[in-house]
């Protein structure tokens, strides 16, 4: 049996229009300036991403998705009272869900799979992919991961475990403390023993890293100056476009890749939905994302700091990404 028609609910916590105003108006004041990466996923900048995904420079998806492949079995047996419920955050088109599901599930078991993201079309798309699977039961939750964690736990049902998903490295768009509070809130949504999984992607050579964040096609440039795309259009801002170069660079101190919009000129911008009026100097940047890298202690290690324990840990060299399978203490 499969669900047609996906149940979906929208939280009132959710970044609408006025959050983003909020926030565009915000980042924008701060020095240095910044916009917040959440906001890449609108439809378009969703495709976009998908397109990042299938450059060959951009390894993480491919490199995560032969994980799931190999141990999807092992992750799911890992459970002993069985999952019955699996909560993706963030998990874009479904892909790796559904790779996961197919790898690792017993057959004629029920399971309840929960989505949370900010990208309505993301949802929509991963919801009609993964209502095609015998015996799956999906709910979509457009939010915020933390709103989107407090509806799944105040719906939460069965008696088997929660499987969480926290997958593509999306923990790299938290600083560490962030990433710290982060964990703890998720634990803090869950059952002793529920189960968490976190893809990181893994420090590499320079060259690689750099590559992977601005590629030779121009992808992740578009995918960077969408942002601005999105502001015109929703908040009515002037932003000259092709005024603005994207660059990404490996900070090695802090272990993240940062992604950034250089102004080239002097520029007068308005945005009038976020009540911004400003100046942006020759070579002056909006820092719209950072990227962290790990190493494979230092992924169990954030684990282990927020209430979880190592069950297992995969990892491919090739590209170099790691999954963390733990379960709250
Ligand atoms: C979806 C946040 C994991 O940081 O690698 C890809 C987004 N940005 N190329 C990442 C992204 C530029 C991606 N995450």
């Amino acid at each position: 049996m499969s669900e047609m028609s996906p149940v979906s609910s929208r939280a009132p916590a959710d970044p609408s229009d006025a959050q983003f105003a909020t926030d565009v108006q915000y980042y924008l004041m701060q020095q240095p300036r910044q916009l917040p990466s959440r906001y890449f996923y609108d439809a378009l900048g969703s495709s976009l991403f998908e397109a990042i995904c299938r450059l060959p420079w951009y390894r993480v998806t491919r490199a995560e998705t032969r994980l799931l492949a190999a141990h999807g079995r092992e992750i799911f047996d890992a459970f002993g009272r069985g999952v019955d419920t699996v909560v993706e955050l963030g998990g874009g088109n479904g892909q790796k869900l559904m790779t996961l599901v197919q790898a690792g599930r017993r057959p004629a078991s029920r399971l309840e799979l929960r989505l949370i993201d900010v990208s309505a079309s993301a949802l929509a798309s991963s919801a009609r992919a993964l209502s095609v699977l015998d015996g799956v039961h999906v709910v979509t939750y457009e939010a915020s991961y933390e709103a989107g964690l407090a509806e799944v736990r105040a719906a939460r049902a069965g008696s088997g475990r929660t499987l969480t998903l926290f997958l593509g490295s999306n923990i790299g768009n938290f600083d560490p403390p962030g990433a710290g509070a982060f964990l703890r809130g998720i634990r803090a949504a869950l059952a002793r023993d529920d189960g968490l999984l976190i893809g990181t992607d893994l420090v590499k050579p320079e060259r690689a890293l750099l590559l992977a964040y601005d590629d030779p096609l121009g992808v992740t440039a578009a995918f960077n100056r969408n942002l601005l795309v999105r502001i015109n259009r929703e908040l009515g801002g002037d932003f000259d476009v092709n005024a603005f170069s994207h660059r990404a660079v490996w900070n090695a101190g802090a272990s993240r890749v940062e992604m950034h919009l250089v102004s080239r000129g002097r520029q007068h911008v308005t945005v009038p939905a976020a009540t911004l009026d400003f100046e942006i100097e020759d070579g002056e940047s909006i820092w719209t994302e950072s990227s962290y890298k790990y190493d494979p202690e230092g992924s169990v290690r954030m684990l282990e700091a927020t209430g979880f324990r190592l069950v297992d840990q995969w990892i491919d060299v090739e590209d170099g990404f790691a999954l963390t399978l733990a379960e709250a203490v």
